[in-house]
């Protein structure tokens, strides 16, 4: 069937019988080209149906489809036109696995992060109406991404409002893991009580069939207590807010759907349909395991197994470390949004299950939250993406860093990411963070740095600690977090000095930073390494010493070059040694697209061969040479 449909308009010339043979279709391709590229597979093939019906049945792009945090969009893409580049999704110069305005006007936003659709939605349609113009908005948000504050944030306008716009609670019962706090509990309420709201909806008609005061007592019923009215809608409480409430609707039978979406058309305000859906759908090995299957690496398709990776990750050296911290040191908490496996925590709560806390997709308050038991005595951690940290700059200024509560915030993914793109590299902490005063902040260079810059921060209490380190492979073998040294406070590492370069590198670029010094050799020159590890404080001794004893230097980090730590070294570096500094390697200005890490750092000029190419280069055209 799939091969009959180019466009919406091919879509919609099928019948609504057809559409299960191309749900099927559209799975297999989805599959097949996963397991080679991998991506968010699970959330896309749980949106089959929901996705053909929208697209059916509303009359898109003028029809206004927002999809909430944008993984789930890969029948979409398929849809909409993109069917033969499918094949190159999350590949460097293809498709990107999330949303993209530049690729497609199907593609109403750009994002990747969660939360957002509702407010995009009022938004528009605040636009809309304002323009005096008559189209469809829908927001399709997951129950995983409706535990951000964000979002009730979005439904506290639009159930005040008269805005006609759909928002589709698209409920599978999972985040990345299963869902997690009170809202969770309250979809499951809904969904599980709703033979029960059955029974009551009958009895319910056979009261406002009594001549004269059913009427009277119905409404009397509906309106005197909030159990009574819960047990007459479900979805209660969206009622209450102010949206009507419809479902919950089985989001793989195509016929019903098609047919509550097509009579929504009709009903003006804001509208909540909630839709259940099945993580995974249709492929077993993501049915029966959609965590792992929520976001995948390559895999065989036949026994859903992934290739075995060498080395430890940095995500699991964090957690396993901190989970040997938390077995002698009851203070420790460990503090997750959302992100439990990703950020290695699943060593922890092997340990530790009552001191682990995921407090779903809400960096903010599990900033805050983590503040306010620092205050109390505990040693909270709070393991997060840098590019999800972005939400919660205030949090950590204001609630942290003001009263100096010592909070530990393991900052994952820093620097380039890989296939994610834009919305998910993390280039901005550096420089969002290194100026908030009393910060410390490490950022080791390898699996058993990180271990130590965690003893550290679990032995420190006098100010709070933010430890960075980037995506992938931080040793060849399982670290040792059994032992461990903590770092001294403020002091950076000389790896090896040269008279004619020096290299000051963050993290992950200390070892390039060491085969750019190896390829220099080669040229005939003499290359040092100082591996910063503490940016804040920053060691100004140390830097100031091997600057003046290179005559050139040039700085290396994984983030942003402007306002990044390279920037602020030179600044503080005293004049007569501040025109040394041949430049401040790090990313430019602009949102670094998706591709491989090896590939974005090619293409940005900051690996080994294009460095030290950079470093002769810069070196003969230097103006004011040295010596
Ligand atoms: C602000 C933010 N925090 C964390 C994430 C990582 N993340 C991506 S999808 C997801 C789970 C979303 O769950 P849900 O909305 O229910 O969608 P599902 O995958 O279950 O379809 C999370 C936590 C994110 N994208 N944005």
């Amino acid at each position: 069937m799939l091969e009959l449909v180019h466009s919406v308009e091919d879509l919609r010339k099928l019948s609504v019988e057809d559409l299960p043979e191309l749900g099927e279709d559209l799975r297999k391709m989805i599959i097949d080209v996963i397991s080679t590229n991998g991506g968010h597979i699970a959330s896309s093939l749980g949106v089959v149906e929901l996705t053909m019906v929208l697209h059916y049945i509303y009359n898109t792009p003028v029809d206004r489809i927002i999809w909430d945090v944008g993984h789930q969009t890969y029948a979409h893409k398929i849809l909409t036109g993109r069917k033969d580049q499918f094949h190159t999704i999350r590949k460097h110069g293809g498709l990107s696995g999330f949303p993209k305005r530049e690729e497609s006007e199907f593609d109403t936003y750009n994002v990747g992060h969660s939360s957002t659709s509702i407010s995009l939605a009022v938004g528009e349609a605040v636009a809309r109406d304002l323009r005096g113009d008559d189209y469809n908005i829908l927001a399709v948000i997951g129950d995983g991404s409706l535990t951000s504050g964000m979002a009730w944030e979005g439904l506290n306008q639009l159930g005040h409002s008269d805005i006609n716009a759909t928002v589709i609670l698209n409920d599978n019962d999972h985040s990345i893991s299963e869902n997690v706090g009170a809202v969770s509990e309250y979809l499951t309420r809904v969904i599980t009580g709703q033979l029960y709201n059955e029974m009551r909806t009958i009895s319910q008609r056979i009261i406002r069939s009594i001549p004269f005061f059913g009427k009277i007592l119905f409404n009397l019923m509906r309106k005197t207590s909030l159990g009574i009215k819960g047990v007459f809608v479900p979805g209660q409480l969206f009622e209450d807010m102010g949206l009507r409430y419809f479902g919950p609707v089985d989001g793989h039978n195509i016929e019903l759907l098609a047919e509550v979406m097509e009579s929504l058309k009709g009903i003006e305000g804001p509208k909540l349909v909630h839709v259940i859906t099945k993580k995974g759908k249709g492929y077993e090995n993501a049915e029966c395991d959609p965590t792992r299957f929520h976001g995948i690496g390559s895999f065989d398709v036949a026994t859903g197994k992934s290739p075995e990776k060498k080395g430890e990750g940095w995500s699991s050296v964090a957690g396993r470390t901190l989970a040997h911290l938390a077995k002698n040191d009851s203070k420790i908490i460990a503090i997750t949004a959302a992100m439990k496996l990703g950020t290695g925590l699943a060593a922890f709560e092997e340990i530790a299950p009552e001191r682990i806390y995921d407090v779903g997709i809400a960096e903010q308050h599990a900033i805050t939250f983590a503040s306010a038991l620092a205050s109390s005595g505990k040693k909270p951690f709070v393991l997060m993406y840098s590019t999800f940290l972005q939400r919660a700059v205030d949090q950590v200024i204001h609630d942290i860093a003001i009263m100096k509560h010592p909070v530990k915030i393991l900052v994952d993914r820093a620097g380039v990411v890989g296939d994610d793109g834009e919305t998910h590299h993390g280039m901005f902490d550096i420089a969002l963070f290194k100026n908030v005063p009393g910060f410390i902040l490490i950022a080791p260079s390898k699996g058993e740095e990180l271990r130590d810059a965690i003893l550290f921060s679990a032995n420190y209490s006098e100010s709070p600690v933010m430890v960075r380190y980037p995506r992938g492979i931080a040793a060849d073998e399982p670290v040792d977090v059994s032992t461990g040294t903590p770092l001294e406070l403020g002091k950076s590492r000389v790896l090896s000095r040269g008279k004619d370069v020096l290299i000051m590198a963050v993290g992950d670029m200390v070892s390039v930073a060491i085969n750019t010094a190896e390829l220099l050799k080669e040229k005939g020159l003499e290359a040092g390494v100082v591996n910063l590890l503490f940016l804040a404080p920053l060691d100004m001794e140390t830097i100031n010493r091997e600057v003046a004893d290179s005559s050139y230097s040039i700085t290396l980090e994984n983030g942003i070059e402007i306002g990044g730590i390279g920037q602020q070294i030179t600044a503080q570096l005293p004049s007569e040694l501040r025109s040394r500094v041949l430049f401040n390697g790090g990313f430019p200005r602009e949102f670094v697209v998706h591709g491989s890490v090896d590939l974005l750092m090619k293409k940005n000029r900051l690996d080994p061969e294009s460095l030290a190419e950079r470093i002769l280069s810069k070196m003969n055209n230097f103006p004011e040479k040295e010596e």
